[in-house]
């Protein structure tokens, strides 16, 4: 696999979506400390506000759309096709909708089930708080297909392969605060790829970046792909 462009995404490429970030104001952990929500003991301890959580934002995904920014990602992959990826930490199915199809979702996805007892892992659009049962074992121990904090982010081998090959890395709406994720920039650099960040403001990793450039993913982006 040669990749010359991985794009890394993060909540703020959703944000003029309408979908809440994590750690802006209003972001999505308000009202929900991180370790009540975003923890496999969270889960276990209270399924209930878990599942709510999630059904929650699973229907909310259905009230929004792409934004400008998508489009300007789908567009770049028309162009680079093979020589771009995008790597998202976001759950939502934006950048599909936009008409990306190299997408590597880090995070697992909103309209996907995973099964506990035999770990499949199943296209799923409707509440989990229901408690269906698996499509393969039956067993009723689906759960929200996400990564959650103290869990392996999937497809990492992938992505590790393709930072260290490419010529350019680029950051779009992500704070810089969770790892893996935060450690690509000086994973890439580290292989000789310039490295780009498109931020709101400044994050905490923007001092690792060769360039940063603040302002509205739906505005910046468009033009960084122009
Ligand atoms: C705009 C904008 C607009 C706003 N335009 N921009 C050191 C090394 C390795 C691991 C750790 C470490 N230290 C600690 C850890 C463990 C932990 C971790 O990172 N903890 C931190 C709190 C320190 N990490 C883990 O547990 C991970 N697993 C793991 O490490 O496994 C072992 C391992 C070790 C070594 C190598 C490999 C593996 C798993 C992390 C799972 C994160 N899960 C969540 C929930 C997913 C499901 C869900 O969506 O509910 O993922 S937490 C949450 O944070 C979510 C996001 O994907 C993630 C990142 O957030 P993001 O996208 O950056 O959003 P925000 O809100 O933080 O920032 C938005 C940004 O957009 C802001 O900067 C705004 O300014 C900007 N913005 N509007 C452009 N319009």
């Amino acid at each position: 696999m040669i990749v010359k462009v991985v794009v890394l995404t993060g909540a703020g490429i959703s944000a003029e979506s309408g979908l809440a970030t994590f750690r802006d104001v209003d972001g999505l952990w308000q009202g929900h400390h991180v370790d009540d929500v975003a923890t496999p003991e969270a889960f276990h301890r209270d399924p209930a506000v878990v599942h709510k959580f999630y059904d929650d934002r699973r229907r909310e995904l259905r009230t929004v759309a792409p934004n400008a920014a998508h489009v300007a990602l789908a567009r770049l992959e028309q162009l680079l096709g093979d020589d771009l990826l995008v790597v998202t930490q976001n759950v939502d199915d934006l950048h599909e909708r936009a008409g990306s199809s190299r997408v590597v979702h880090m995070h697992g996805e909103l309209l996907s089930a995973l099964c506990e007892s035999c770990q499949g892992r199943f296209p799923w659009d409707d509440d989990l708080g229901d408690s269906p049962t698996c499509p393969a074992c039956g067993n009723d121990t689906l759960r929200p297909d996400v990564v959650w904090f103290g869990e392996m982010p999937y497809d990492l081998d992938l992505i590790e392969k393709a930072l260290v090959r490419a010529d350019l890395f680029v950051a779009i709406g992500t704070s810089g605060a969770v790892y893996p994720a935060a450690g690509f920039v000086r994973m890439a650099a580290r292989a000789g790829a310039k490295t780009l960040e498109l931020n709101l403001d400044l994050s905490e990793t923007t001092h690792l970046f060769d360039d940063a450039r603040q302002g509205p993913a739906g505005k910046v982006v468009p033009e960084w792909v122009a």
